[in-house]
């Protein structure tokens, strides 16, 4: 059978394991050619390849339910589940996703994109099952990294206090988040994998009995079985802890061979109660140059398969945000011991490590683990350090209450440093940094701003650092800054709550925030060419909003624009209309930001498009809106 015959994992059944090779390697093949040509996750589907395979045989899929956390390498999953000729599309506009999601497929039993939500959802599913008397099993499939979330582990302080509750969890563990994985756990776990009996029982058993004469070359099955009880008896040992917090504990297992696999999967399967079960993973296994770099290989752009090497982009791009953020941090934290950088699990996405490699004393990874780095961050405010906390927007949602109750109410100087702010592009709606300014703009105690091109980053960043009366937030978007001349050195702080203005006109008052000050000014630009002249300011701070240059020069112009790269609902367009509304300057505002809709993937400049948001779009609806007999209807 060929990869491309199977549209129901159910084919899987019956298929022996030379078969499953087979299709094992036709996964990677395709898998490989797809991620070469598209980009995106590579390493952790290849990694996978067997598990899921194995994992599939010993299951029925009309009925089970596996439930992939994050879900970046369930792209074997995918192609098994009938996206085979669909898979070329991945994470293109309209395409396959590059996460789960579900309503792409009636095997895609949790949608996902954020770590360490699979036990949960997967007990949440078997409470549901034996409450309505339903039977069917329940495995949630959680690599070592995702355990290292907070979430992960209250579902598996929980699942651990319900000995009749049927749930399967199997860990995928290779031993890296994206980074080398972190923390107290994994440790545990690197030596379940490595303790010395179980190594020498794998290792050794075979090649000793072969020296007993009657047995010839291989085990028997007794011995087998032996062999398999003699390496249980020993992880027993060191697995104890997992045993101890109610989980019937299967492993380690070689996660590249199907035998053993599907033998401990249909083990497990009997078992009644939560049960572990422990495969030992190679990040890119199967992709020689991505086994080497698993970090880089994580996740890749468009690259050649013979070399590894990414392809060059058509013309130069400026650096990112991200490194000028880096590069910037690193300069101010050599001079200043004060400054720690913290990251969850982010060291790569967010340029922290640079300052990992530069000054290893002032970084801490705390795994994905963001309540925790947001809350540690505060302790560290309270004995005078200066906190930087270098994160995703889209995974400071997962540390909200600390935000409030650990900075904010008690005024700590935690520095909040969100990168991927806004249109993140191929990774769609579960990382869509949309809506940062909406939910921090509500608590008090809280400054926030947003650079309008990689210069003004430079400038914030020294602003961040230097301002100690409470919480500060700065926000860039993903990829490439304008280009704009960054200085080496010598960045002059910003007064707090000033934007500044840009350009000057009578007919309309545009205001633009962060990232899309740029748009603004390319708005401002084609409206001239209609006759139009609009004053243009860069707020630069959302809060506290600079009202005294806004009110006035609205009241005075009489007609407002405002331009955000986030969510419009309780937006930087909503603060400039409750800042007129307080200043009892009522007059019309339009706002420019994403609806009350989800933002799937595409590239950004087509989801750009597909929300009304290019400067040709903007101007147009303006000139509709305001200056109707100008406009084309
Ligand atoms: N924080 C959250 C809440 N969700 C995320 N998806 C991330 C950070 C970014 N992220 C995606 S995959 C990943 C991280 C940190 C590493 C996951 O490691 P692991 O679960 O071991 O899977 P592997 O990639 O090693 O297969």
């Amino acid at each position: 059978m060929h990869l491309s015959e199977i549209t129901h994992p159910n084919q899987l059944h019956g298929l022996t394991v030379r078969q499953l090779e087979e299709i094992a390697r036709q996964i990677r093949e395709k898998h490989l050619q797809t991620i070469a040509a598209s980009g995106g996750h590579l390493g952790p589907g290849l990694g996978v390849v067997e598990l899921t395979l194995a994992l599939y045989q010993t299951l029925d899929l009309d009925r089970d339910k596996v439930v992939w956390d994050v879900g970046h390498q369930a792209y074997p999953h995918k192609l098994i589940t009938g996206r085979y000729n669909e898979f070329h599309t991945l994470r293109q506009k309209d395409g396959v996703a590059g996460y789960l999601k579900r309503s792409e497929n009636v095997f895609d039993h949790f949608g996902a994109g954020h770590a360490s939500t699979s036990i949960s959802a997967a007990l949440g599913m078997a409470l549901a099952r034996d409450a309505k008397g339903e039977e069917f099993k329940c495995v949630a499939v959680i690599g070592d990294g995702a355990l290292t979330g907070g979430m992960a582990l209250e579902a598996i302080n929980h699942a651990g206090h319900l000995p009749d509750t049927n749930l399967m969890v199997v860990l995928n563990d290779n031993e890296m988040s994206i980074s080398p994985n972190v923390g107290a756990i994994s440790r545990y776990l690197n030596k379940v994998r490595l303790s010395d009996p179980v190594q020498f029982l794998t290792d050794n058993l075979e090649e000793q009995v072969k020296h007993l004469p009657f047995l010839g070359d291989s085990l028997t099955p007794e011995m087998e079985r032996l062999k398999d009880s003699m390496k249980r008896l020993a992880v027993s040992k060191v697995g104890a802890v997992i045993e101890e917090l109610g989980f019937k504990y299967f492993g380690p297992v070689d996660g590249h061979n199907l035998e053993e696999l599907i033998r401990t999967f249909k083990q497990a399967h009997k078992a009644k109660g939560p049960t572990l079960v422990h495969v030992a993973t190679v990040k890119g296994k199967g992709y020689a140059i991505a086994e080497k770099d698993q970090v880089g290989y994580h996740a890749q752009k468009p690259f050649d398969l013979a070399t590894g090497k990414a392809f060059p982009s058509k013309k130069p791009t400026p650096p990112s945000y991200s490194k000028v953020f880096a590069h910037a941090l690193t300069t101010l934290a050599e001079n200043n011991p004060k400054i720690v950088g913290i990251t969850a699990a982010m060291a790569t996405g967010t340029g922290l490590d640079k300052l990992q490699q530069r000054l290893p004393k002032q970084y801490i990874d705390v795994g994905i683990a963001e309540q925790h780095a947001v809350t540690l961050a505060a302790g560290l405010a309270c004995e005078g350090m200066r906190p930087v906390v270098a994160i995703y927007s889209t995974f400071l949602q997962r540390a909200y209450d600390q935000i409030i109750h650990d900075v904010c109410i008690q005024k700590l100087p935690v520095f909040f440093c969100l990168d991927r702010a806004g249109i993140v592009g191929a990774d769609g709606p579960t990382h869509q940094g949309m809506y940062d300014i909406a939910y921090l703009r509500l608590i008090p105690n809280i400054v926030l701003m947003a650079p309008k091109d990689e210069a003004e980053l430079q400038r914030m960043l020294v602003t961040g650092i230097e301002y100690t009366d409470g919480a500060i937030a700065m926000r860039y978007p993903r990829g490439s800054g304008i280009g704009a001349p960054l200085m080496e050195d010598g960045w002059e702080p910003l007064p707090i709550g000033k934007g500044e203005i840009l350009r000057n006109g009578d007919d309309i008052l545009l205001i633009g925030y962060g990232a899309m000050v740029h748009s603004t000014l390319q708005v401002a630009e084609i409206l001239s060419e209609h006759g139009i002249s609009a004053t243009v300011i860069n707020a630069r701070f959302v809060k506290p909003l600079d009202s005294e240059l806004i009110a006035p020069l609205a009241k005075q112009i009489g007609k407002v624009a405002t331009f955000e790269e986030g969510c419009l609902m309780g937006g930087f367009g909503s603060a400039v209309c409750e800042a007129l509304q307080d200043h009892d300057v009522l007059v019309p505002v339009k706002r420019f930001g994403i609806g009350d809709v989800l933002v799937d993937h595409a590239t950004p400049a087509e989801s750009k498009a597909a929300h009304g948001l290019t400067p040709a779009q903007m101007a147009e609806s303006i000139r509709a809106a305001f200056f109707q007999k100008d406009a084309a209807k």
